[in-house]
């Protein structure tokens, strides 16, 4: 079931509107960007209580879902990854028409190396993103609750 309470859409328009292209044709039509595939998520915010959506690239294997939070290799994390430390069983996925409950878990160690060649090969670009900013960018898995 999705997640319930008030959906406040994300400050940047590109990113609302793929959300709502994304979700008013069930997955059919928003679900690439730059020729990659992108998977719908939503958050808990871990201040206001708030449903947030944010598309990312599709990193996925035996059905469980990477979030990386590139942000272009902007020098700070994006908001959500905060709302999945404060809220892990709080998210969403939605890859295709409908989406399911997972729970999230941020990697580290072997399990992230290994899950972060995955994500560089659905979408090479992470690996400059990587290379631009000092922060090391974090991923979470999302597996079925
Ligand atoms: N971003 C990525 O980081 N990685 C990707 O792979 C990626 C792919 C992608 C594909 C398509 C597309 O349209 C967008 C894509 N993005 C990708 C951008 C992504 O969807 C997010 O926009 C981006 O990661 C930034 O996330 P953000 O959570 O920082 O969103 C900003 C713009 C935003 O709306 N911020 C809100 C604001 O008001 O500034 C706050 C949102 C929030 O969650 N607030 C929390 C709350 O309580 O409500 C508090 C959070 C806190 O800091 O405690």
């Amino acid at each position: 079931m999705p997640l319930q309470g008030e959906y406040e859409p994300s400050t940047q328009k590109w990113v609302r509107d793929q959300v709502e292209l994304y979700e008013r044709t069930g997955g059919r039509e928003g679900d690439t960007i730059v020729g990659r595939p992108v998977v719908v998520f939503s958050t808990r915010g871990a201040k206001t209580g708030k449903v947030r959506k944010q598309p990312l690239m599709r990193v996925e294997h035996d059905g469980a879902y990477l979030m990386v939070g590139s942000q272009g290799g902007k020098p700070t994390d994006p908001a959500w990854v905060h709302n999945l430390r404060a809220h892990p069983d709080q998210v969403t996925v939605q890859d295709g028409p409908e989406p399911w409950d997972g729970v999230a878990r941020e990697l580290d160690g072997p399990e992230r190396e290994e899950w972060w060649e995955r994500a560089v090969a659905a979408f090479p670009n992470y690996a400059d993103y990587q290379q631009k900013t000092e922060r090391r960018i974090p991923i979470f898995l999302v597996e079925r609750r």
